[in-house]
């Protein structure tokens, strides 16, 4: 069997251009995960202000209606929140507005870790 120079070329040609336009979409990819990985880890903690709504001394949270987070995309809402170890839900007060530091752990898990304005 004959293959003329010419279509061999072509053929090889191609092939090569499909494994650069892989590789680029692959380096995309990886740009993308670092993208998100650094816009999670860049606010992980905020500031923001809320209204005590409930004293939960059991499980030590406090229910907050809190401002909007424009870091996380969160309209405003009231939500539980975990108190970071030191902190103690009975030392708050329904109706008390507070200003403080919200952490985020995983999706739904949050935490006050100061407060600075009381
Ligand atoms: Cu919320």
């Amino acid at each position: 069997m004959f293959i003329p120079f010419k279509d061999l070329a072509l053929v090889s040609c191609s092939v090569l251009l499909c494994a650069a336009a892989l590789t680029a979409q692959a380096e995309e990819h990886k740009m993308e995960h670092k993208q998100m990985a650094s816009a999670q880890s860049m606010a992980e903690v905020v500031t923001t202000s809320g209204v005590v709504k409930g004293v939960l001394a059991d499980t030590n949270q406090l229910k907050v209606q809190h401002q909007r987070i424009p870091e996380w995309d969160m309209r405003q809402m009231q939500m539980k929140f975990n108190l970071a170890p030191g902190m103690q839900a009975a030392d708050f007060k329904e109706g008390q507005a507070i200003r403080f530091h919200l952490k985020q752990q995983n999706m739904m898990k949050f935490t006050i870790t100061d407060v600075i304005d009381q």
